[in-house]
């Protein structure tokens, strides 16, 4: 084998078609502001926000100049029973923006490390009830809940699970939220409200004490922007409500200001008992997640054991990093300064009638939007997903990066964006769809 720093089989890439990568790869040399360069020079734009965590744009100095000082002031503290003030810091201004009565954030290194960060929680929330037999979780088919073990047992995503069959047992889904009679609707869906009566039937067969938590999307975002039908994450509340059982949305894409409030939970009215976030926490630039919960699920963990004892067993080595932090607090500072939220929701009916207007062409199966994230879903050609990433790599050669999962290509404009990049978008999205 051959070792140089130029050679690309050393690194086993994520999510990624190796062979095919290598053998014609797209390698990003810069990024700054709406753009990545390539390797050969292109200038690409950004329509995903990197992976949905970009929303203020690449490369801004602001973060960086924070993330150097942090390094050299202090660099890394243990998370075990020590403390440094970054940390502190970044829980109180997302304390700040999460409903109330959401106030206490336990840090995490990535979304799929929210996710199991919150069964844990909601397990050991039960317990100190007293109630150890709510064992059982709810999830939904086409949902993603990130790649550890936790998630992927409660993961709706057939290539997800399929190959990793020992999951946690005792979760059950719902029906995902997708019907034909909605497709080209933008904003919420008018029909599926009946959706949610899947978690009625579910606590009738079970018992509806017999489950610890609900896990949902408030969009789900992965499977290509599914918007919650009218209704329907109300029905999901009030169910859980008479069955004692947690609900958690999964913020991981919709928190910090990607629908014009700053979470999922502001813009549909729904309150749950525990978020998970993680993108755009530090505008991607460090490595970060977050679990929020009620004071009630923190208080009756904290409060069931004495008072010198460590209440959860659960940490990461790099919880709370300071380098994490410090991006964290700049990314936060400036979403308020800027008020970017804002300005993400004002730019939102622009960016929903752009992408509907793609509406013509004979290659779409469904355009959904929301917010500033949207989605265009082609028809399958060949097996499922196959035509979404070849289109994926078309598009970047032609000047565009939109993540394909599937056959939908998610588009989730940064909130610095202005009219004419979603022109451009929209423009590329055009020129490259219309040759299917
Ligand atoms: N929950 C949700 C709702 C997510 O969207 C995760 C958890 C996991 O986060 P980490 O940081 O562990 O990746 C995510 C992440 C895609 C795509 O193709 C989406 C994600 C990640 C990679 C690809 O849409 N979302
Ligand atoms: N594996 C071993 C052997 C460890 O010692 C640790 C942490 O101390 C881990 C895994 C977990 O690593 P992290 O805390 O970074 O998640």
């Amino acid at each position: 084998m051959e070792f140089t720093t130029n050679s690309l089989e050393q690194h086993w890439m994520p999510f990624t078609a190796n062979r095919d990568f290598k053998a014609n790869p797209r390698i990003v040399v810069k990024a700054e502001g709406m753009y990545f360069i390539d390797h050969k020079g292109g200038t690409v734009l950004d329509g995903s926000s990197g992976l949905f965590c970009v929303p203020l744009g690449h490369g801004r100095p602001e973060i960086a100049e924070a993330v150097h000082e942090q390094l050299l002031t202090n660099d890394y503290t243990p998370p075990f029973q020590l403390g440094h003030p970054g940390s502190f810091e970044l829980a109180s201004k997302v304390a700040r923006i999460t409903p109330e009565p959401i106030n206490h954030v336990f840090f995490v290194n990535s979304g799929s490390e929210s996710i199991d960060t919150a069964l844990k929680m909601a397990m050991a929330y039960h317990r100190a009830k007293g109630e150890g037999h709510r064992t059982r979780f709810v999830s939904r088919e086409r949902a993603y809940h990130g790649v550890n073990m936790g998630g992927v047992s409660l993961a709706g995503m057939v290539k997800n699970r399929e190959t990793f069959t020992s999951v946690i047992p005792n979760v059950v889904t719902m029906r995902h939220t997708w019907m034909e009679e909605n497709a080209f609707q933008p904003g919420q869906p008018t029909r599926g409200v009946e959706l949610a009566e899947d978690l009625a039937r579910h606590c009738e067969t079970y018992g509806g004490s017999t489950i610890a938590a609900v896990f949902v999307e408030p969009i789900a975002g992965s499977t290509g922007c599914l918007v919650p039908p009218v209704g329907y994450l109300e029905r999901i509340r009030e169910i859980c409500d008479q069955h004692g059982i947690l609900l958690v949305f999964d913020e991981v894409i919709t928190g910090f200001g990607r629908l014009g409030h700053a979470f999922a939970a502001d813009a549909f009215g729904v309150i749950p008992d525990i978020m998970t976030m993680a993108k755009a926490l530090t505008n991607g630039a460090q490595p970060m997640g977050a679990v929020a919960v009620k004071d009630e699920v923190y208080d009756t963990i904290t409060n069931a054991s004495p008072e010198s004892a460590i209440e959860f067993f659960h940490g990461y080595t790099y919880s709370g990093h300071p380098a994490a932090c410090a991006a964290g607090n700049v990314a936060q500072d400036l979403y308020q300064r800027d008020n970017l939220f804002e300005r993400a929701g004002k730019l939102a009916g622009y960016f929903g009638e752009a992408l509907h207007s793609l509406k013509d062409l004979e290659c779409l199966k469904d355009i959904r939007s929301y917010g500033l994230m949207g989605a265009i879903e082609v028809k399958p050609q060949g097996a499922p997903g196959a035509l979404g990433t070849e289109l994926q790599k078309e598009l970047f050669w032609n000047g565009l990066h939109v993540k394909f999962t599937g056959d939908s290509g998610i588009v989730a404009p940064p909130f610095v964006s202005e009219e004419s990049h979603i022109d451009e978008m929209i423009d590329k999205l055009r020129a490259t769809l219309s040759k299917i």
